[in-house]
């Protein structure tokens, strides 16, 4: 077999046929960029524009990259196949230094270029925004809590003078210099409001996505880290955990029940500022600036707020708490009357929450976390007595057989 006889007799051909296939290739490669990612969700922000761009382009790229192997390898399957009675080796290849510097340098060129995009996408996303919302976000299993900050300043938005407030709230302001958090199991915000969000976990790492908006950040224990989005599109964005933290982990991702309702997280971006207070903003702050009196009340509000991470393990219909490692909640108040000999129905919540492994429901885990009155006891989350009398106030009215 002689190949410099055969290579200059189709010379012409191959030379067409190069040309065919790597225009091929390229808008092969240009076709696949463009129909793969209508298989992705919602561009919800400013941010998902550019991850998308980039996602897009490195789609291309490998498209491209993807066609030429296979090509290559169904050519040479069907050119180079066996022939009947054919059993010579194929001719020793010496190396070819044009190949090598070809098949070096072309890589070398595209991680290059693609090394520069991807920062400068992550540069633009973490950078700092004139005027962002700063929310909160604290991870821990099974569930998410957002923290917004009221501001003196802020009170006067929401129609309210400081001489108004009730004398803990007034205690909460002048400790915190001037400002009172409020938490909500969902994270609020507003179309073409940048947000900043700082994550800290009370646990184990979680990891902290909202596929909508194409932002994905791990939550380290012992460490403070953050990202950055601003939302384009009004609507409901699910939030997910991505890290795998425990055995109620899916419990940490929104979903839709059966009966419709939301559970778990979710961001909802409203349309506007306007609708951002008057919807979320302002009865979420007025609760804690004006608690109701009534302990049963400012108790299912406490625990309908997501202040404690209770949602992501047990089932209660009434806040829409879908976990499952735990017992169902929606008549516990009949249930702790009878569930330990010699404690009434009040003590039993009471030890439920201070000393959750005192007694376990048959057939569930010692993992509830130990809710203690003192805010610097170890391995414990911190309730004071004002809020578990309320929560146990308002459980005890969950009645049923
Ligand atoms: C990490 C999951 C987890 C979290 C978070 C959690 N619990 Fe629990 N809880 C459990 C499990 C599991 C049990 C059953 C085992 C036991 O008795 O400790 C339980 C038991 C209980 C019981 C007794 C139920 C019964 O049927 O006797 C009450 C009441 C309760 N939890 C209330 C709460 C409240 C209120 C919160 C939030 C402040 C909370 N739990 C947070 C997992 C959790
Ligand atoms: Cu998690």
């Amino acid at each position: 077999m002689n190949l410099s006889n055969s290579t200059r007799n189709g010379s012409s051909i191959s030379i067409i046929w190069i040309i065919v296939g790597g225009l091929a290739i390229i808008f092969g490669g240009l076709l696949i960029g463009t129909v793969v990612p209508f298989i992705l969700p919602i561009e919800g922000s400013a941010e998902a524009q550019q991850v998308d761009g980039l996602f897009r382009f490195m789609l291309v790229i490998g498209g491209a990259i993807f066609l030429l192997v296979n090509g290559v390898l169904v050519y040479s399957i069907i050119r180079f196949r066996a022939r009947t009675n054919d059993y010579a080796d194929g001719p020793p290849i010496q190396g070819n230094t044009t190949l090598e510097l070809v098949w070096t340098l072309i890589p070398a060129i595209i991680v290059t270029v693609l090394t520069i995009y991807a920062y400068s996408v992550w540069v633009n996303i973490q950078s700092e925004k004139p005027n962002e919302q700063e929310v909160d976000v604290t991870g821990q299993r099974f569930a998410w809590t957002f923290t917004y900050t009221v501001t003196e300043n802020e009170l006067a938005d929401l129609g309210v003078t400081r001489d108004q407030l009730p004398e803990e709230v007034n205690a909460v302001f002048a400790s915190e210099g001037g400002a009172v958090n409020f938490n909500s199991l969902q994270l609020h915000t507003w179309v073409g409001q940048p947000v900043h969000v700082s994550l800290h976990t009370e646990d184990v790492n979680h990891a902290f996505w909202i596929p909508g908006m194409r932002i994905k950040q791990d939550l380290l224990a012992g460490r403070v880290t953050d990202i950055r989005f601003t939302p384009i599109e009004p609507g409901v964005y699910r939030i997910v955990c991505a890290e795998l933290c425990g055995s109620g982990h899916g419990n940490m991702a929104g979903e839709v029940d059966e009966r419709g309702n939301l559970t778990g997280a979710w961001l909802i971006v409203h349309p506007d500022e306007e609708t951002f207070v008057q919807e979320f903003y302002k009865p979420e702050a007025q609760n804690v600036l004006f608690p109701p009196e009534d302990p049963v009340e400012r108790g299912r509000q406490i625990l309908a707020s997501g202040a404690y991470p209770c949602s992501g393990c047990h089932v209660l219909t009434e806040l829409s708490w879908a976990g499952v490692q735990a017992p169902n909640l929606d008549s516990i108040g009949t249930r702790a009357e009878t569930r330990v000999a010699g404690l009434s129905a009040s003590d039993y919540l009471h030890q439920s929450i201070r000393e959750p492994y005192a007694y376990i429901v048959p057939g569930y885990q010692n993992i509830m976390p130990v809710f203690s009155n003192d805010p610097n006891e170890p391995n414990t989350q911190y309730m004071p007595d004002s809020d578990l009398e309320a929560i146990v106030a308002y459980l005890l009215t969950l009645q049923g057989g």
